[in-house]
């Protein structure tokens, strides 16, 4: 980036700026495509499961799946505000969600059945497992974090990447996005009713997820003495 602002100020034909400014850039490109790529591999991985997993149950575990990976402008400020050199290798390092897959379940233990189907592969590798489900944060957000390391196939051979991966329910991926609105709001005294009604709504909203889970439950009892008499 420095190198890019200086070229700026530099008097020189707009082509040949532009090539260079391409030359900069290309290992940076790059590599923002091969996350593409460890998406592409991590939704795979996470569709086959679905589809596996509905051969046997009446329903998919999985709602859906939301990937991005990650804009220049937002890896260039985690950078700065985690004081990261701005360099391939500290950047691949240390910020571990530049892929990021959020996959929304339908019920509770779906998220589990997820994270088990997937770690169960030799490929994947965990590197760190956060569960905000077992355990909420203190404002009631609750989903499960994985850190996970995926292998992308490329010409020149095996490239190891870091996926950022987070299972939920539909009613917590709901809540998240409620209280993600909330960061901009700037009335502080709202703020705080709000907040706390967010943390009780959270404890609400969890149990609706285990009762659904356990209607769920009953009515495919029901579904199998269907199945089995006919
Ligand atoms: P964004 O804009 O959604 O990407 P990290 O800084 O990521 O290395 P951290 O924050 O300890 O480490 O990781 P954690 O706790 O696993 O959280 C990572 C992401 O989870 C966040 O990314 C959010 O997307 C989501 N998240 C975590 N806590 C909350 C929360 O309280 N509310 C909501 N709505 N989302 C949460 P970013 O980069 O912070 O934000």
């Amino acid at each position: 980036l420095i190198e890019i602002n200086k070229l700026a100020k530099e008097e020189m034909n707009p082509e040949l700026k532009m090539k260079i400014v391409k030359d900069i850039a290309k290992p940076y490109t790059a590599l923002l495509t091969y996350y593409e790529c460890a998406i592409d591999e991590v939704e795979t991985k996470l569709n086959i499961l679905n589809k596996e997993y509905s051969l046997n149950t009446e329903q998919n575990p999985i709602d859906s799946i939301k990937s991005r990976v990650k804009s220049i402008e937002s890896i260039v400020e985690k950078a700065y505000r985690k004081n990261i050199p701005f360099t391939i290798d500290a950047i691949e390092k240390n910020i571990r969600d530049i892929a990021g897959v959020r996959v929304i379940c339908n019920f509770p233990e779906d998220v589990y059945k997820i994270k088990d189907g997937l770690l169960l592969q030799d490929d994947i590798t965990l590197i760190e497992e956060k569960d905000y489900i077992k355990n909420p944060k203190p404002n009631g957000y609750r989903s499960l974090h994985l850190i996970i390391q995926t292998p992308i196939f490329l010409s020149t051979g095996k490239r190891l990447m870091t996926v950022e991966i987070q299972i939920r329910t539909i009613a917590q991926n709901c809540w998240a996005a409620l209280e993600h609105q909330l960061r901009y709001k700037k009335n502080i005294n709202e703020k705080k009713s709000i907040s706390l009604a967010l943390k009780l709504l959270a404890e609400e909203s969890a149990g609706i997820d285990i009762k659904m889970e356990m209607l769920k439950k009953r009515i495919y009892k029901d579904n199998i003495l269907t199945d089995k008499k006919n």
